[in-house]
């Protein structure tokens, strides 16, 4: 997005001075004046300046009591949720990102939300072995610390469930943005580039294909086209600084940014270069996209663009009546950049830009915001991506009108959000 985009968002949503304005007539000192602070923090008064609150009178624990950090006890309620119903077991489940709670475009580490087919598998890094091998000159034997010493770089990206969303085909049903787009998680990762690696085994001119090969009991075993991954994939072994989570394939994944992460093989421990993809013998569900006349749609690795607004959303409802508020919303496009997000309030009929904020990684998750000062009235909401190619995020009837109601896979609709007066939030579809 342009600068003067994001000028003209700040403007048609709500002037930084116009809501300082507000918080100063509201009589109060703070920026939301006195009244809506009272209203969110109906605690205990002796708490409340100008008295010494509890917390004041007293030493409080010292360092590295907590040797690993948590976050307040307060929060707790900002956790990875499932839905019981949706599968059999727990071992070959998900839980869901409350991207609901959260801000900025990076996913804290323990709320990335998790897809096991076969639970979650507990490497001894000492045991840790990547084999590489099949049509290279010299096939290799990798250890965790083989991989630390290899030349390595840091990128953001997005990591999406291609059946993210899939339960909302049909029509409205989960009520909450965890539920509806919650599959996704966006990390800041350090690894090797896969073409690193596959350089120093050499790879024979008819290679075409890579099988990838996870150590857990699902094995699942994905084909990856070779030009994918001497393009931009990695090998993967730290998130937002630390070693990757055990949920999130400790020691090793596999890092292939804008497709489905289907493919992001976790607990990684093999990859074989052959001539053509592995996928037809194994997995011929894999990668394709039923429609509605029953053929199916092939090779459907890329995640296209799309966005949700976060809050307000059913989960999040807006709880200080009318005035000013932020509406936000993450955006994200497998194809690269996005260059704007657009905002309705109408269900569609009107458009304002938004106002992206924040780094804008090209394959990872984008931050924005719309300030409104909201007169009370019920709105629904929506938002629209936009990426570097040019591709506009489809509305679901767009989608529906192509592949028909067969699908689970690869949902990027445009997502409505029903306010009502009250400020309370649910899941609709407008037509
Ligand atoms: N080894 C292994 N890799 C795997 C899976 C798995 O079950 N085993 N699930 C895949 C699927 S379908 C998804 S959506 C992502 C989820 O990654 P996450 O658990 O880090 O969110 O991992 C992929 N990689
Ligand atoms: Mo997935």
């Amino acid at each position: 997005m342009s600068k003067d985009e994001a000028e003209t968002g700040a403007r048609e949503g709500a002037s930084r001075r116009g809501f300082l304005r507000a918080g100063l007539a509201a009589g109060g000192a703070a920026l939301l004046g006195g009244k809506a602070v009272a209203q969110t923090a109906a605690g205990d008064p002796a708490n409340l300046p100008p008295n010494v609150a509890d917390w004041s009178r007293y030493l409080g624990e010292g360092v590295a009591v907590r040797a690993y950090g948590r976050p307040s006890e307060h929060e707790s309620h900002v956790i990875r949720r499932d839905v019981e119903w949706l599968t059999a077991s727990r071992e070959s489940s998900v839980s869901f990102t409350p991207l609901h709670e959260l801000d900025g475009p990076i996913t804290p580490n323990g709320l990335c939300f998790e897809r096991h087919h076969g639970g979650i598998a507990e490497l001894n890094p000492q045991d840790y072995r990547l084999v590489l091998h099949g049509l290279v000159d010299r096939e290799l034997v990798f250890t965790l610390d083989d991989i630390k010493r290899m030349p390595r770089v840091n990128r953001a990206h997005f990591a999406e469930c291609a059946a993210n969303s899939g339960m909302e085909w049909r029509g409205a049903q989960l009520n909450g943005c965890q539920f509806t787009h919650g599959m996704i998680h966006c990390v800041m990762y350090t690894g090797v580039p896969l073409r690193v690696l596959l350089a120093e085994a050499g790879v024979k001119p008819t290679a075409k294909w890579l099988l990838l090969e996870g150590a857990d009991a699902s094995g699942m075993t994905r084909s990856l086209p070779m030009e994918k991954a001497l393009d931009d994939c990695l090998v993967a072994y730290r998130m937002n600084g630390e070693m990757l989570r055990p949920e999130n394939g400790y020691p090793v994944r596999m890092v292939v940014p804008g497709w489905e992460a289907n493919m992001w093989v976790k607990w990684l421990r093999r990859i074989e270069v052959g001539d053509e993809p592995w996928y037809h013998r194994e997995e011929t569900s894999k990668y394709t996209d039923l429609l509605e006349n029953g053929t199916a749609r092939k090779f459907t690795f890329v995640m296209d663009a799309k966005s949700v607004i976060t809050s307000p959303s059913p989960q999040a409802p807006i709880n200080h009546g009318r005035g000013f508020t932020v509406i936000s919303g993450l955006a994200w496009s497998g194809r690269g950049a996005i260059s704007g997000v657009d905002v309705s309030l109408d269900g569609g009929r009107n458009w304002r830009p938004a106002r992206l904020d924040g780094p804008v990684w090209g394959k990872a998750l984008t931050r924005f915001y719309y300030e409104l000062d909201w007169d009370g009235s019920p709105l629904l909401l929506q938002s629209r991506a936009r990426d570097e190619t040019g591709y506009v995020q489809p509305t679901k009837n767009e989608l529906r009108a192509v592949r028909g109601l067969n699908s689970i896979y690869h949902n990027n609709g445009i997502q409505t959000w029903h306010v009502t007066a009250a400020g309370e939030v649910e899941n609709v579809e407008v037509s």
